[in-house]
């Protein structure tokens, strides 16, 4: 096996990875992580990754972490859904950039308080909520103007950027009210090789959730 990808089916981050994985058909098995009790705070998993972060990557002779760097890397190694010049390989990494701050950086957390904690509604939540929802009027627009962020063509950038956004009933948003991401997701499940994440990765359902 090529790559070996520590996940687990609840990582909208690890799901960027393993769906750019997917759809370049690459050569890849999942290693479940099983964040729920404790594992990536490990000192085990410490070694494979200081940060205590899926996704990680393992190739042949390298261990890669951060979205972004494994996106990047993985565009270069099967040339597809790469920038096709220079400064459109700006403008993904912007967009990767906006995600990973504005978009995941919130909708991850609201999603994760709201649908593995019962600590229900307060300030934090309204909070992530309105700069979540922020992040998503900044991609709405965007992906009204073309069919995909960067472009016409399916990039990195909309890998990274769709991560989350598969589960919009555990976040609590609808994508009716935006019509153009309900569109943009639309067409990125078109992509040959699209799974969605509670398929293609190990961990799915939790065991709280079989047993309720
Ligand atoms: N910026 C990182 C975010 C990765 C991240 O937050 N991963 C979460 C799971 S979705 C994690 O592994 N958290 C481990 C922990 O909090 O112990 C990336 O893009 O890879």
């Amino acid at each position: 096996m090529k790559y070996k990808l520590h996940c687990f089916a609840q990582s909208g981050n690890a799901y960027k990875a393993a769906l750019m994985l997917n759809l370049c058909s690459a050569d890849w098995e999942p290693v479940f992580v099983d964040f729920f009790n404790g594992a990536t705070r490990t000192e085990e998993f410490r070694a494979l990754n200081e940060m205590g972060e899926v996704p990680t990557l393992e190739a042949k002779d390298l261990t890669l972490t951060q979205t972004g760097v494994i996106l990047d890397y993985l565009a270069d190694a099967f040339e597809q859904f790469d920038a096709s010049s220079v400064p459109e390989h700006r403008e993904v990494l912007r967009w990767i950039l906006f995600d990973n701050h504005k978009l995941t950086g919130n909708i991850s957390t609201l999603r994760f308080l709201r649908q593995f904690t019962t600590q229900g509604e307060n300030d934090v939540t309204a909070f992530l909520e309105g700069r979540a929802k922020a992040a998503l009027g900044v991609l709405e627009k965007r992906v009204s103007q073309s069919d995909f962020v960067v472009g016409d063509e399916p990039t990195i950038a909309d890998i990274s950027l769709c991560g989350y956004l598969f589960w919009p009933d555990e976040i609590g948003f609808s994508w009716n009210d935006y019509p153009a991401i309900d569109a943009w997701l639309s067409r990125i499940q078109e992509i040959p090789g699209w799974v969605h994440p509670y398929e293609l990765m190990p961990g799915y359902p939790l065991d709280t959730e079989t047993q309720s």
